[in-house]
């Protein structure tokens, strides 16, 4: 059912401060910078590799205010690794995939993410702990 590990999405106090961490440890490149207001987001997508089942990012979230579930998970957990994305072929027929085996879906529908892609959330209660995102990118 999955493609790739789409992304791996870190919260962070410090978007700017984050970035130049994972550029200047890590040498990776920023490719796309969004605000996501539906999401409660400030964001960048580092690019990481290039694969046959596509490309691998890191997500770094920095949320926009306290209530979001960024900020929430940040006064709970402090920083560190949000959430998981997968990027698959299909993200409605995966949704539908999944719910089928009693996994709580987040997201009634697909919705908007970063760099055109379509979203969609898993519960971390169904998932061992482990937010899960469907990640279906936007077609070339
Ligand atoms: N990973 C694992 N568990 C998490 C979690 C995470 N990222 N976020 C929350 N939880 C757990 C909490 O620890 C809590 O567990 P306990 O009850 O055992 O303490 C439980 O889930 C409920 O957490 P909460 O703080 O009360 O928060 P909510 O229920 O209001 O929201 C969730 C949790 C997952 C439904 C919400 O964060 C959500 O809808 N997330 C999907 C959207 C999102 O994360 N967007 C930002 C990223 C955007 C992008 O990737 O583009
Ligand atoms: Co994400």
């Amino acid at each position: 059912m999955f493609l790739r590990i789409d992304h791996v999405g870190i919260a962070c106090h410090n978007l700017e401060e984050k970035i130049e961490f994972y550029e200047s440890t890590f040498g990776l490149v920023v490719v796309s910078r969004e605000v996501n207001e539906a999401q409660g987001v400030r964001e960048a997508m580092l690019h990481v590799a290039d694969g046959e089942g596509g490309t691998s990012y890191v997500q770094l979230l920095e949320p926009l205010s306290p209530e979001t579930a960024v900020g929430k998970f940040l006064a709970k957990r402090g920083e560190g690794v949000h959430h998981i994305g997968y990027g698959v072929a299909d993200v409605s027929k995966a949704m539908a995939e999944i719910a089928a085996k009693g996994v709580r879906l987040i997201d009634e529908r697909p919705r908007h993410g970063s760099m055109g892609a379509s979203i969609a959330f898993l519960h971390p209660k169904d998932v061992g702990g482990v937010l899960t995102e469907l990640v279906e990118a936007p077609r070339a």
